[in-house]
């Protein structure tokens, strides 16, 4: 079954065992955000607050803290087969493609054009309207860390769009809460939050913002799907689902949100306003700002009768938000397959914090396809930030580190394949050189082919033998054992 909105969704992580209610009473100052963390080390359930310290609301924890949760919120079974059915859909046809292929590719067109959101009249995520009197206070918005300059927002969907009411947009940015109508809009420069914030800017215009809590899980990880600007993931959301994702419009803005969201808070971000945004434990593991960042002015909260509030802490990985990035590396590998057709597979291992590390694996036909495929991923999106990229031979289990570690000191030579490269650094690397040049590292751990070594003997790799490998296996418990 899948769940279209959140209560469904917690319905079904209830049923399989993996969400406990915790009917004792828990505070939002740290106290929730230490038994999320400590429930994603585990490896735990997630949670639901029923009876938070001050607060009417119940507070979710850990909803996306697994693959298999990340999966049946795609209302999937793994995010693998999601992965596939999505490029299967977006697969270009090839230049001869036969009349009767063009048939066949008129149902995939069909999903295609019914992916984009709807507009429904009305949704349950505007049963309560509160406009003169909306408080952020009344929301059970939790501080995650000791260094926290105060409780943020960390699991909201941000919808904006430019001043021509285009490129709509929803991207996951964290919310400093300020006061009870104010808070800070912690979307990173080249993040398209910020885009569209700097269209407005231009136009000296005031800029509407919506955020939206809750409804179809899907959109909790669209939100943070590294989609290329000008491309809703609305419509990512709905080829996910298979249908378009039912939007109303807000109360006080022109903008449209899920209609099945818990909470709405809408407001407007003034071109000329800033405040010290931060500190705040990131998902580096480390404490990011203060740093000035645009202030909105909450205008209204919306929400439903009895509206759940969800929320995330971030922190040293692995945390929830890792699980929604391992999401993006299978849902967005056929995508990079597609650019750079020598990709067999790839892992941005969780210690990485989504791009500190990648491993890839390649299928090597040319001299030097490691280095090509090197300078190929760092010119692509996200990509850019990775900082230490490990190549090697397909075969080559890129999801096991132990094995990409093994390969790399034994493939590799610190001299000759490694690559030094400048590239961006991400808003949150603070190892970064301020104002200096952010280096790359590029590490060629494939196989030599003559040409790259001078024709040097590379030695062949040991695999056993595979007609004794099989008699072994099918006389394993003749020799005694299990
Ligand atoms: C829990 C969580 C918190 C995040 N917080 C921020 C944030 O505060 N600022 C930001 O720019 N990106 C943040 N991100 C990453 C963005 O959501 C992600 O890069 C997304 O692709 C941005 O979408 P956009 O390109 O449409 O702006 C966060 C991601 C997750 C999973
Ligand atoms: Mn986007």
């Amino acid at each position: 079954m899948a769940a279209n909105d959140l209560r469904t969704f917690i319905a079904r992580l209830e049923a399989a065992g993996q969400l406990v209610r915790v009917r004792a009473e828990v505070r939002t100052d740290l106290e929730i955000g230490e038994i999320a963390s400590r429930l994603v080390a585990e490896g735990g359930p997630a949670a639901l607050f029923e009876n938070v310290a001050g607060h009417t609301m119940p507070v979710l924890v850990g909803a996306f803290a697994s693959m298999e949760r990340v999966a049946w919120a795609m209302g999937a079974e793994t995010v693998d087969a999601v992965a596939s059915r999505l490029a299967d859909l977006l697969r270009p046809p090839s230049a001869d493609t036969s009349f009767l292929d063009k048939l066949k590719a008129a149902p995939k067109l069909l999903q295609l054009a019914g992916a984009a959101p709807k507009t429904v009249r009305s949704g349950p995520c505007q049963e309560v309207v509160h406009t003169g009197d909306a408080d952020l206070a009344r929301l059970p918005i939790i501080k995650c860390w000791p260094g926290d300059g105060g409780p943020y927002i960390t699991l909201g969907q941000v919808y904006t769009s430019d001043p021509a009411g285009e490129n709509r947009n929803v991207g996951m940015y964290r919310l400093h809460v300020y006061g009870p109508r104010e808070c800070g809009m912690h979307w990173h420069r080249d993040h398209d939050g910020a885009r569209n914030y700097a269209a407005w800017v231009a136009q000296r215009k005031e800029m509407p913002v919506a955020v939206a809590l809750g409804g179809d899980p899907v959109l909790t990880y669209a939100a943070t799907a590294p989609m290329p600007y000008g491309m809703n993931e609305l419509v990512l959301a709905g080829l996910i689902r298979g249908y378009g994702v039912p939007v109303v419009r807000c109360v006080t803005v022109p903008l449209e949100v899920p209609a099945d969201a818990e909470i709405v808070i809408e407001g407007v971000v003034d071109p000329e306003d800033r405040a010290m945004e931060g500190p705040f434990g990131d998902h580096t593991g480390y404490y990011s700002g203060p740093d000035p960042y645009p202030v909105m002015r909450v205008t209204a909260i919306t929400h439903r009768r009895d509206a759940i509030y969800p929320t995330t802490v971030v922190g040293c990985p692995p945390k929830e938000d890792c699980y929604l990035a391992k999401a993006t590396e299978r849902l967005f590998l056929p995508a990079l397959r597609t650019v750079v057709p020598e990709i067999v597979d790839l892992a941005l291992p969780m210690f990485g914090v989504f791009h500190n590390w990648a491993f890839v694996s390649i299928r090597k036909t040319q001299p030097y396809d490691a280095h090509k495929v090197m300078h190929a991923l760092w010119g692509l999106g996200q990509m850019k930030y990775v900082k230490y990229l490990v190549v090697v031979d397909a075969g080559v289990n890129v999801h096991d580190s132990d094995e990409v570690l093994w390969r790399m000191g034994a493939e590799s030579d610190p001299r000759r394949d490694t690559v030094l490269a400048t590239g961006p650094a991400d808003v949150l690397d603070h190892a970064a050189p301020v104002g200096g040049r952010p280096g790359k590292l590029g590490i060629d751990a494939t196989r030599k082919l003559p040409e790259e070594v001078g024709g040097q003997r590379w030695p062949e790799p040991i695999t056993p033998d595979a007609e004794t490998s099989a008699r072994v296996t099918r006389r394993w418990r003749e020799f005694g054992f299990k």
